[in-house]
């Protein structure tokens, strides 16, 4: 298996039109969450890929399932809970950008814990968020045993800030967030995300205060992204589009660079295969967007 990712997968629930949900009436249902958008955009690739995390036994956990099957990411790993149900959440759209509601605590996948992935053979690369440690005490331990601890050594360990401002402070996620990047071998930070938690103003500073951390992308939004490897940065500006709704992208992002690494290609080839990945998902109201053609992403990965 090249990846794994393990997190928490809902059903999204987002008006069709992306108008604001209050006066919504037709919407669109998909399957969300950021490890597992990470997952289907890599199989989609051709990656071998497996999304590892916990359901209910509902309708909602058997459609991510059927979603990712479909991908063609492999569910084997995937756990069902009898007691509880698989979260959900809505994309609420309006003119300050997308909201969004989650209706998941005391989710199945909330119950996620250490020794979740025992005995599997190792990936080349574990891919983890940070939104699972705040889902509960044990799911936070887990991601410790992940990546802090490296239970599946010898395995690259990629990780997401995603911090989702919702689901916990400042004074808690800052902190918290920041140990867990600096001891990825590679992190992805938003600019904006890493000013709220930690007040950093440049990617520079974003790079001092993670020293620790392999490969550090840090993405500024429509501008473009700069990468950081031992003594090397490299800039990616990002990719003209019109957007029709942002999430989702990061999470595109984030699997166009992976792909682009697995395959050797240079800091500057996985940035470009990132945003086209990304650009694909901003314009489409779901979180998952088609992928480009093989053509397409050889010749990106191809031009270093
Ligand atoms: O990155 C997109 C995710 O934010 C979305 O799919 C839902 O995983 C999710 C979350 O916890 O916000």
């Amino acid at each position: 298996m090249d990846v794994l990712c393990l997190g928490e997968s809902m059903i999204v629930l987002a008006p069709a039109a992306a108008e604001p949900l209050r006066g919504a009436v037709d919407l669109h249902m998909g399957v969300a969450g950021a490890e597992s958008n990470v997952a289907v955009a890599l199989a989609r690739l051709g990656a071998g890929t497996a999304w590892c995390g916990k359901i209910g036994d509902d309708p909602l956990g058997r459609r991510i399932r059927d979603v990712l099957d479909d991908a063609g990411v492999d569910c084997s790993l995937v756990q069902t809970d009898t007691e509880r149900p698989t979260g959900v959440y809505f994309k609420d759209p309006g003119p300050e950008g997308t909201r969004v509601h989650y209706y998941r605590r005391g989710s199945a996948a909330s119950t996620m814990r250490p020794g979740h992935l025992d005995g599997i053979a190792p990936p080349r690369l574990l891919h983890l968020s940070g939104i699972t440690p705040v889902l509960s005490d044990t799911c936070a331990a887990l991601v410790d045993e992940l990546l802090i601890d490296r239970a599946l050594d010898p395995a690259l360990v990629s990780f997401d800030v995603n911090y989702r401002p919702a689901l916990w402070p400042v004074s808690e996620a800052g902190p918290a967030l920041r140990r867990l990047a600096d001891a990825a071998d590679i992190a992805f930070v938003g600019l904006d995300e890493a000013q709220t938690l930690w007040g950093t103003a440049t990617a520079d500073d974003v790079r001092e205060l993670l020293p620790g951390t392999g490969v550090l992308v840090v993405k500024d939004g429509g501008n473009g992204v700069t990468a950081f490897e031992g003594g090397k940065s490299a800039y990616s500006p990002a990719e003209p589009v019109d957007v029709v709704e942002p999430v989702g992208a990061g999470d595109a992002f984030a699997a166009g660079f992976l792909y682009g690494r697995l395959q050797d290609a240079s800091l500057e080839a996985s940035m470009r295969l990132g945003h086209r990945l990304a650009a694909g998902a901003l314009q489409t109201v779901g979180d998952l967007a088609p992928p480009p053609p093989p053509e397409t992403v050889r010749a990106i990965l191809e031009d270093q």
